[in-house]
């Protein structure tokens, strides 16, 4: 039988990763999306690199970009993509509000642009699509655990530029019949996770705080409730969306929500440092209580978290859990991380990430700083 061939547009973003490690384990030809940038930005993939003059190659990048269609129409045309999956997207909730115009471009215009690309080629009966939608479209809670008949209120420039690719993708289904399906992933997490995303700003504020190379952590709203799964099963999901007989959209979540700083406490409990929360709306602090880690020296008492405002959201998001019901009876998913799986991998992945750092600037080299 011969290769089945994907494209992945953001491939060079979490999801992509991951999901680039599973296609070419199950013998796939994996074709990328990559955006032309002044550095380097395929750090997510590098270590799964493939000469591009081996002529056996099964992962191949083309430079792209979701707004551009002429570009999307040629790479189709010149894959010929069995199935693609769409994760490119300018994803971050709070800058969607900065970028609103952009956003829209990118997240919604962006999807037409693929189903249309697919339509102008013929491609209505040859090619699969999966649509990277999310939980966000549900913002303004209306009813919870969230399944796939709750009804959505979009509360981000973000959420409402998903919003119209997600009914863009059910549209082509039932207008021309093209095997396209939404996934409504829930938060999903990783080591791989963008440093600004809220559980990989904890868990590399952990890790440089426990090792002196911080010295607080700054955070906006607390108290939102997230449904947080691991990356690594959410792309398994994925992939089944688009194995099945007839497509269909489906909630991929794990059904358990926490908020903000019981991951803060879950986050710096793995380095033995335990965290107490003054409870004081916009100035509520967090505190160490103890510090057991021989490693990590911190003394009781030292504030390590404080609220800062300008992290805060226009409009909030303030609850999410998913009910995961359908995508485990019908594609038989489960997820094998839970919460607790996921802080270890992340904190113990950013410990060493800057005990090489700290070894660095113990060496004469000074630590970068970032802006965030
Ligand atoms: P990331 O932000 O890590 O990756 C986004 C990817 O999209 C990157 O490869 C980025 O490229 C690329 N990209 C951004 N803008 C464009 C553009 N204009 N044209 C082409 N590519 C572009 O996101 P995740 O991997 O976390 O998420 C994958 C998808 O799933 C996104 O669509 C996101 O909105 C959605 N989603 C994510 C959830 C999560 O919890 N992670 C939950 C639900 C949905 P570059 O590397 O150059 O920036
Ligand atoms: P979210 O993820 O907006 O849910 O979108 P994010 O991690 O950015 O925020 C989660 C919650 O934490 C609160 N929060 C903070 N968030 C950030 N980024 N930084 C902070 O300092 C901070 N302090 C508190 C936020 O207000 C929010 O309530 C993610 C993205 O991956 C989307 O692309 C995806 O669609 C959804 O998850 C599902």
């Amino acid at each position: 039988m011969s290769k089945k061939i994907a494209l992945i547009t953001g491939i060079t973003g979490q999801d992509g990763a991951y999901l680039t490690e599973l296609l070419l384990s199950k013998n796939y030809e994996v074709h990328g999306i990559k955006r032309r940038s002044s550095l380097f930005n395929t750090d997510r993939i590098d270590h799964l690199y493939q000469d591009p003059h081996d002529t056996n190659k099964n992962l191949i990048l083309h430079y792209g970009d979701l707004s551009d269609s002429t570009n999307l129409i040629r790479i189709i045309q010149q894959v010929q993509p069995d199935e693609i999956y769409n994760l490119g997207a300018m994803s971050h909730v709070k800058v969607s509000f900065d970028t609103p115009e952009y956003t829209a471009n990118a997240d919604g215009i962006g999807t037409l642009r693929l189903l249309e690309a697919i339509r102008i080629l013929g491609l209505e009966k040859k090619t699969k699509i999966y649509q990277a939608s999310t939980s966000e479209l549900y913002g303004l809670v209306q009813a919870v655990p969230q399944s796939e008949t709750t009804p959505f209120y979009p509360r981000s420039p973000y959420a409402v530029a998903k919003l119209y690719a997600y009914w863009i993708t059910v549209n082509y289904r039932e207008a021309y019949g093209i095997y396209a399906c939404n996934g409504i992933l829930f938060n999903h997490e990783s080591p791989l996770r963008g440093e600004t995303f809220v559980t990989r700003k904890i868990t590399r504020a952990t890790a440089k705080i426990a090792m002196g190379l911080q010295d607080k952590l700054y955070l906006g709203n607390l108290d939102a409730q997230r449904d947080w799964g691991h990356a690594k099963d959410y792309v398994e999901a994925m992939y089944l969306i688009l194995q099945q007989e007839v497509a269909e959209d489906y909630v991929i979540a794990t059904g358990v929500t926490t908020r903000v700083r019981e991951f803060v406490r879950l986050a710096f409990g793995e380095v033995g440092i335990e965290i107490e929360f003054n409870g004081e709306g916009v100035n509520e602090k967090g505190y160490v209580v103890s510090c057991s880690n021989p490693d990590f020296q911190l003394p009781a008492g030292k504030e390590v978290v404080a609220v800062d405002e300008k992290y805060f959201r226009p409009t909030e998001v303030d609850l999410l859990i998913g009910d995961p019901t359908k995508s485990k009876t019908k594609l038989g998913w489960e997820p094998k991380y839970d919460l607790q799986g996921l802080v270890k991998e992340m904190v113990a992945a950013d410990v060493d990430l800057f005990r090489r750092e700290k070894l660095l600037e113990e060496s004469g080299y000074a630590i970068k700083k970032q802006f965030e």
